[in-house]
C-alpha cells in the first residue's frame, strides 16, 4: 500500500502547521509511519490522498455514530447551509437540540451549547466554582478533558496530591488548586479531601477513553458520589467522549450514578463543531445570564452545527436499540482479536461499552492509567500499521479508544479479525 501522497502532503504541512497537524495526535507520534491524508469519508470507509480505503473504527474520535456522510445528517446540514451559516442570535435549533439533550440525560435539566468539548469542561469547571464558592478540583490521572490550563496537570512529587503543569506555558499557578488521584481507587479520592477543604467539584470520566478504555467500577463510583455528597462537592461527568456512544442515558443509566453536571460533545455535534455542558437546575441558572458566572461563544448554538446534532440524537432516538447492535459487533471485534492474539501467545486484555471498544497488550487487566502504561506500546505499534498496511483505521496511540459505528457490518467485523491474525502472526513471526 503506497502512502506517498501522504508522504508528500505530510512533509508541506509541516512547514506551515506544528507538527503538521491541528491536534497533536493525528500526527502518529505514538505509532510511528506516516499520518495518512484523507480525502472523503463514505459509510464505514476512509480513502486517503493515495486512494487507499480504510474501515474507520476512529470515526473522528467518536462523533460519527452513523458513519461518514450520513444522508440524514447531511441533507439537514445542507438544509440548515441554505437558511444561513450563523446569526450570533437564538434560534430555534438550539431549543430542539437542547430538549433532545435534556430528553436523554435524566440529570441534565438545562444545558449550554459551545463548540468544543475542552470548552464545555473549562465551563462547567468555573460554574462548579462559582457554584460552590470554591476553587480547588479533583481530577483523576489518565482522564483527559480537552486543553484548558487547570486540567493540564500531571502528578505532583512523592504523595503530594497537588498537581504540577503538564505542559509548558502552564503557570504553576493555574494548577495549583488541581489535585490529581488515581482512577478506581477510592482512598486516593478521600487523601484529596484530607488536603483540601476547599473542593469545588470532582471531574471523572465515568467510562475513561483516554488511557485506553477503562471503565470505573460502579462501586467506585457509587463511593465518590458519596464523598462529594458529604463534603457538598459537585460530580462532574465528563461525557464528552462517552456520551451516546456507551449509552445513549449516559453513564448515570449504567452505573445508576447521578452527576452534577455532565459535559458532552462529539456525537451531539453529527460532525460538526458542538460541545455542551448541563445538570441540575439550581446550577445552572448560575450561569449568564441568568446568574453570575460567565462564560459565552460566538459561534455557540450554531445553527448548521445544531442541525447535525439534532438529525443525529433525533436517528438515535428512533432506533434506540441501535446502541445493542453496535455492542454486540464491538465485542465480536475484541474478542475475535483477543482469540488471534492469544493463537499467537499473545495477551490482549479488551473491554467494551456501548459502540465503544478497547484492548491492551497487557498481561493483566487495566484499571486505571499506570496499569495501562505497562502495556506494550512497540507491539501495538507494530499492530497499528499492520492493519493500516490491510485496510484497517484503527487509533493511532494505545491511550484512545475505538468505535463501531452503524456502518460497519458484520461482514467487515470478521474481515477486520482475519486481517489481525495474519498481522499479529506476521508479527510473532517477524
Ligand atoms: P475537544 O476539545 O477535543 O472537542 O474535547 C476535549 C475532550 C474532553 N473530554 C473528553 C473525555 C475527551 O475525550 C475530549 C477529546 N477527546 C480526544 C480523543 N481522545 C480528541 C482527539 C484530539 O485531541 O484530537
Amino acid at each position: 500500500m503506497s502512502t506517498e501522497a501522504s508522504l508528500k502532503a505530510f512533509n508541506e504541512a509541516q512547514n506551515l502547521i506544528p507538527g503538521g497537524v491541528n491536534s497533536p495526535v493525528r500526527a502518529f507520534k505514538s505509532v510511528g509511519g506516516v499520518p495518512i491524508f484523507i480525502t472523503e469519508g463514505k459509510g464505514a470507509y476512509l480513502k486517503d490522498v493515495d486512494g487507499n480505503e480504510y474501515v474507520d473504527y476512529v470515526q473522528s474520535w467518536g462523533p460519527l455514530l452513523f458513519g461518514h456522510r450520513d444522508e440524514t445528517i447531511e441533507n439537514a446540514v445542507i438544509d440548515a447551509v441554505k437558511h444561513g451559516l450563523s446569526f450570533g442570535a437564538p434560534t430555534l435549533a438550539e431549543t430542539e437540540l437542547a430538549k433532545l439533550v435534556t430528553e436523554f440525560f435524566s440529570s441534565i435539566d438545562k444545558v449550554r451549547f459551545v463548540s468544543s468539548g475542552t470548552e464545555a469542561v473549562m465551563s462547567a469547571i468555573r460554574l462548579a466554582r462559582g457554584f460552590t464558592g470554591r476553587d480547588d478540583i479533583v481530577k483523576f490521572t489518565g482522564c483527559y478533558h480537552g486543553h484548558s490550563d487547570a486540567l493540564l496537570v500531571e502528578a505532583g512529587s512523592g504523595a503530594a496530591t497537588f498537581g504540577n503543569p503538564s505542559s509548558p506555558g502552564v503557570p504553576a499557578d493555574f494548577t495549583k488548586h488541581t489535585l490529581l488521584a488515581e482512577y478506581n481507587n477510592i482512598e486516593s479520592v478521600k487523601k484529596c479531601f484530607e488536603d483540601s477543604n476547599d473542593i469545588a467539584c470532582v471531574i471523572i470520566e465515568p467510562i475513561a477513553g483516554n488511557m485506553g478504555l477503562v471503565p470505573a467500577d460502579k462501586e467506585f463510583l457509587h463511593e465518590l458520589r458519596e464523598i462529594c455528597d458529604a463534603n457538598d462537592t459537585l460530580l462532574i461527568f465528563d461525557e464528552v467522549m462517552s456520551g451516546f456512544r456507551a449509552s445513549i442515558n449516559g453513564a448515570e443509566s449504567i452505573t445508576g450514578v447521578t452527576p452534577d453536571l455532565v459535559t458532552l460533545g462529539k456525537v451531539i455535534g453529527g460532525g460538526m463543531p458542538v460541545g455542551a455542558f448541563g445538570g441540575r437546575r439550581e446550577i445552572m441558572e448560575q450561569l449568564s445570564p441568568e446568574g453570575p458566572v460567565y462564560q459565552a461563544g460566538t459561534l455557540s448554538g450554531n445553527p448548521v452545527a445544531m442541525a447535525a446534532g439534532y438529525a443525529a440524537l433525533t436517528k438515535l432516538k428512533q432506533n434506540a436499540r441501535v446502541m445493542d447492535v453496535l455492542n454486540k459487533r464491538a465485542q465480536r471485534v475484541v474478542e475475535g482479536m483477543q482469540e488471534a492474539a492469544k493463537e499467537q501467545g499473545i495477551v490482549m486484555q479488551i473491554d467494551t461499552r456501548g459502540s465503544m471498544f478497547g484492548f491492551f497488550f497487557n498481561e493483566n487487566p487495566v484499571k486505571n492509567f499506570s496499569d495501562a502504561a505497562k502495556s506494550d506500546a512497540q507491539l501495538f505499534a507494530r499492530f497499528h500499521a499492520g492493519m493500516l498496511e490491510e485496510g484497517y483505521y484503527f487509533a493511532c496511540s494505545l491511550y484512545e479508544t475505538g468505535f463501531i459505528s452503524t456502518a460497519i457490518t458484520d461482514e467487515m467485523i470478521e474481515a477486520t479479525i482475519k486481517a489481525s491474525a495474519k498481522v499479529l502472526k506476521a508479527i510473532k513471526n517477524g
